[in-house]
């Protein structure tokens, strides 16, 4: 396939404006986004991203889990198009950029093909991917996970956010349920540009992340179920303290990650008290575990470890346990050629380039089981995301999204 020359390039301002704009809608308290999945805001970015899509003479698609596809015609209406995404959900802290960066940049990729009337044969595909951060409802990449028979529409439907409401009732009341069955889509290609959300790129003046891995997940819900009861006038002796059995849980999970030092982490996000009353003992706690990392036999040592220790402290405190498993997937390995597009693309373009394993997880992690896939990374400022003072520098997003650029449209086959 000819490759993209190297003077091909996206427009970097036209990008930067867009990902501003998009910043506007569900905005933080911090300078970040609260933009949380199938919420109002959700449904404000979605018409948003539509709205330039359509302007850009693109075609939507829709399925019943609300993934948005867009579509651009290539010379070969039958040829399996590359898709090319992330997704515009946001955390409740989040920054401007994690997964909005890829969505735009695929935009943009369509945008600038129209500006210089470049034609490719595989007609390109730019998706947003419901729900891929899993903070409303657990797990992350729900959507993606459907498309790619990890999990059924049922299942997902049934999700209930803490308020006890269901993922499938809130997209249906944005009005973004489409009709379209989930994982029908047959693609040539899949690629995702994302933020490095940690601090590897940034420390080595690296611009460009080959990701050749990404680590797998495991996300345990733990209940602990103690007594109410007065902190005033209860005796020591006779508590039965949640809180103090999850703190205790807590540092074994410190200790279990520590122990497989350097590669695997392990940390409790989600954590809730009940009653959470000044002056009553937690009589239940309830908190999600999340073990990472590149080896698969450590996971499942580390989830294992878990369940005996966390079971041996409340056995000692007289309380109850349970263990519920709420999220996760295997260590990933994408598609070599498509990782070998985006290294040819960092290498023709004269971007300092680096492999690179996902820390995090992405929605090409569940698309690379059905189709050949592959993801490229910026840097972001000091690794930091998951946090409204997220940072990239317009640089480092348009030197991502001229990778990407390169990437899929060599993968599309340009037409002389
Ligand atoms: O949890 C993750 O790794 C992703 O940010 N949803
Ligand atoms: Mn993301
Ligand atoms: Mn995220």
């Amino acid at each position: 396939m000819a490759a993209p020359s190297d003077n091909l390039k996206i427009n970097g301002d036209r990008l930067w404006e867009m990902l501003m704009d998009m910043a506007k809608i569900g905005p933080g308290i911090a300078g970040g986004n609260n933009r949380q999945t199938v919420t109002d805001e959700d449904g404000e970015g979605r018409a948003l991203f539509q709205k330039w899509c359509e302007d850009a003479g693109m075609t939507m698609g829709l399925d019943q889990m609300g993934n948005m596809f867009m579509r651009h015609e290539g010379t070969d209406p039958d040829a399996l198009p590359v898709y090319v995404g992330s997704h515009l959900d946001t955390q409740p802290t989040g920054g401007k950029y994690d997964g909005v960066l890829g969505v735009l940049a695929g935009l943009e990729i369509i945008r600038t093909l129209n500006d210089l009337d470049i034609k490719t044969k595989h007609p390109i595909v730019v998706t947003n991917w419901t729900n891929e951060e899993g903070t409303r409802y657990a797990p992350a990449m729900l959507s993606s996970g459907v498309f790619a028979g990890m999990h059924t529409q049922e299942w997902a439907y049934d999700r209930e956010d803490s308020e006890g409401l269901k993922f499938g009732n809130e997209l249906e009341r944005i009005g973004w349920k489409g009709d379209e069955k989930v994982g029908d889509r047959k693609m040539h290609a899949f690629f995702e540009l994302h933020i490095e959300q940690g601090p590897i790129l940034e420390s080595e003046g690296k611009e460009i992340g080959v990701v050749t891995h990404g680590q797998g997940l495991s996300w345990t819900q733990v209940t602990i179920t103690g007594k109410d009861s007065h902190t005033g006038s209860t005796p020591m002796p006779m508590r039965k303290n949640a809180g103090l059995g999850m703190a205790r849980v807590l540092e074994l999970v410190e200790e279990i990650a520590w122990s497989h030092a350097p590669d695997a982490v392990g940390a409790a996000g989600h954590i809730e008290v009940y009653p959470n009353s000044r002056n009553v003992i937690p009589g239940k706690a309830v908190f999600t575990i999340d073990f990472r990392s590149p080896q698969l036999d450590v996971i499942s040592d580390m989830e294992q470890r878990l369940r005996i220790g966390a079971k041996e402290i409340c056995d000692d405190m007289d309380m109850d346990i349970e263990f519920e498993k709420v999220g996760g997937f295997d260590p990933v390995t994408f598609d070599e050629n498509c990782v070998s597009a985006v290294r040819n693309a960092a290498e023709r373009l004269g971007y300092s380039h680096r492999d690179l394993i996902s820390g995090a997880g992405h929605d090409a992690c569940w698309i690379n089981r059905v189709t050949p896939t592959a993801m490229i990374m910026c840097p972001c400022v000091d690794g930091l995301s998951h946090n409204e003072a997220e940072e990239i520098s317009p640089e480092w997003a348009k030197a991502g999204a001229d990778v990407l650029f390169h990437a899929v449209v060599e993968t599309a086959e340009i037409v002389e």
